[in-house]
């Protein structure tokens, strides 16, 4: 009953065309309406969040956080990102908000995905010019001290222990840099009804961009985390963010962790 008064209530604040984004002609809040399980989580409201270009309204029973590639192969020595000659310790400083801002969304029964970019083992689905890229001992698929360079199944591919994903959290494992090129991404945020998305992850201008850009472009609004983000260049973190947030909010706006846990604490003792 409780369940039915909920969603009634939240009908009649958002008209259909301001809640939902189109997907492929379809409208993502007329998803199964009446068979919604995420809408048993009661304790989510909607929530203000101080973001620029502008503050957001967000209806946390249609948003996720994803948190896209923080695997040890990008923040640990020996890895794919060591490879490719970075210095990977920049990347540690968005590991704790990213922590916060996902201990917040289990707290409140956000849906919280993760992304993890690999291959196969026969490297069958990585193109040649990004495996020939590099020196040749360090290439996609090459022995490191974490397993084979950025193949699916080697300890350097999985998550960073910090974050690691619990049960009922999708890993959408994906072979490019953007999360929605050749997985179900898109299938699996229709399913559970998302139109907007927390996006935290590394880097913020490889496949958070590229993350973001995609999912902007099949009608999901992207909040960019600033500090759950990092790149192994500060100035491209920097432009990163800025280039999502210009124009009005071109690909989406950027807010801190700060303010996602604010806005919640503030639903949440109103
Ligand atoms: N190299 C770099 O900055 N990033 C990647 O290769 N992948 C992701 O961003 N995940």
């Amino acid at each position: 009953m409780l369940q039915c008064l909920r969603f009634d209530r939240r009908a009649q604040q958002m008209p259909t065309a301001r809640r939902a984004a189109p997907v492929d002609g379809m409208f993502l809040a007329d998803w199964h309406d009446t068979e919604d399980t995420r809408l048993k989580e009661c304790g989510m409201p909607m929530i203000t969040i101080e973001a620029e270009p502008a503050p957001l309204h967000v209806d946390l029973a249609y948003a996720a956080l994803i948190i896209i590639d923080m695997q040890r192969d990008f923040l640990e020595p020996g890895g794919f990102g060591a490879a490719l000659g970075n210095d990977v310790s920049r990347l540690k400083a968005a590991v704790e908000p990213c922590r916060n801002a996902l201990a917040a969304c289990r707290r409140r029964g956000v849906a919280v995905i993760h992304t993890r970019e690999g291959h196969r083992a026969d490297l069958s689905d990585a193109p040649r010019h990004k495996v020939e890229r590099g020196d040749p001992s360090l290439r996609i698929g090459a022995p490191g001290p974490m397993g084979r360079i950025l193949v699916r199944g080697e300890p350097g591919h999985d998550i960073i222990p910090e974050l690691y994903p619990i049960s009922g959290e999708p890993v959408i494992d994906k072979p490019g840099k953007g999360a929605f090129y050749q997985t179900d991404l898109d299938l699996v945020l229709r399913n559970l009804r998302i139109d907007t998305l927390f996006v935290c992850g590394v880097t913020t201008e490889v496949c958070v961009n590229t993350t973001v850009r995609e999912a902007n472009d099949r009608g999901y609004r992207c909040i960019v985390l600033s500090d759950c983000c990092a790149s192994y260049f500060p100035e491209f973190h920097d432009m990163g963010l800025k280039m999502v947030k210009a124009q009005g909010g071109i690909f989406g706006s950027v807010a801190s962790s700060q303010a996602l846990l604010e806005g919640m604490e503030l639903a949440a003792a109103a």
